[in-house]
């Protein structure tokens, strides 16, 4: 069974079993993992980890992207991006756009969107305010490469207010103000 696929039936079973399969498999090197840590304005109340995998080998490059992000609205529905630069300060607009390396090369949040490489589905809250995401996408590596989230600049993660309505064009129908944020980084 290909890797991503088995990673993913892994996080179903829970993420317990998750981190041991991917400890087991990058044993040799063979899985690439990242992971951001986002956190809200302080009092917001909302933090959450993002994890990052993607195999060594394989084509086409996959990145299975797990999240868990509480202290969110209960049943709240929030836009969620990998944008272009590695800070969230002094403020999370430092992150910048919506990574979007290529080909259009546009991380204008109004424009080019949901076609920016850093575009992804919409963080879904339970009704304790709790979101749990899985998304696999070609659109970005870990590995070195001209897709990937660790360029010169580096990559962040933004959550933001309102639902992205995957619309380009619209001012804020990406999902409008941020709300938390965090930096991808290297697991070693
Ligand atoms: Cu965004």
């Amino acid at each position: 069974m290909r890797l991503i696929a088995r990673l993913l039936i892994a996080s179903l079973m829970g993420i317990v079993v998750l981190i041991g399969s991917v400890s087991r498999s990058s044993a040799d090197g063979s899985i690439l993992r990242a992971r951001a840590r986002v956190s809200g304005v302080a009092g917001s109340g909302i933090s959450g980890e993002i994890l990052f995998f993607q195999a060594r080998q394989g084509v086409p490059a996959e990145v299975l992207i797990l999240a868990r992000v509480e202290g969110l609205a209960p049943n709240s529905v929030h836009g969620f991006h990998l944008h272009e630069n590695g800070t969230c300060s002094p403020d999370f607009t430092a992150a910048g756009g919506h990574y979007d390396p290529g080909p259009a090369g546009n991380s204008n949040p109004d424009n080019n969107h949901p076609f920016h490489m850093g575009d992804m589905p919409n963080l879904r809250a339970d009704n304790k305010g709790v979101a749990q995401f899985e998304h696999v996408t070609s659109r970005v590596t870990i590995a070195p490469g001209p897709l990937s989230l660790f360029d010169a600049n580096g990559s962040s993660v933004i959550v933001h207010l309102n639902e992205d309505l995957g619309t380009t064009g619209v001012p804020g129908g990406s999902g409008g103000p941020r709300i938390a944020c965090g930096i991808i980084e290297l697991i070693p």
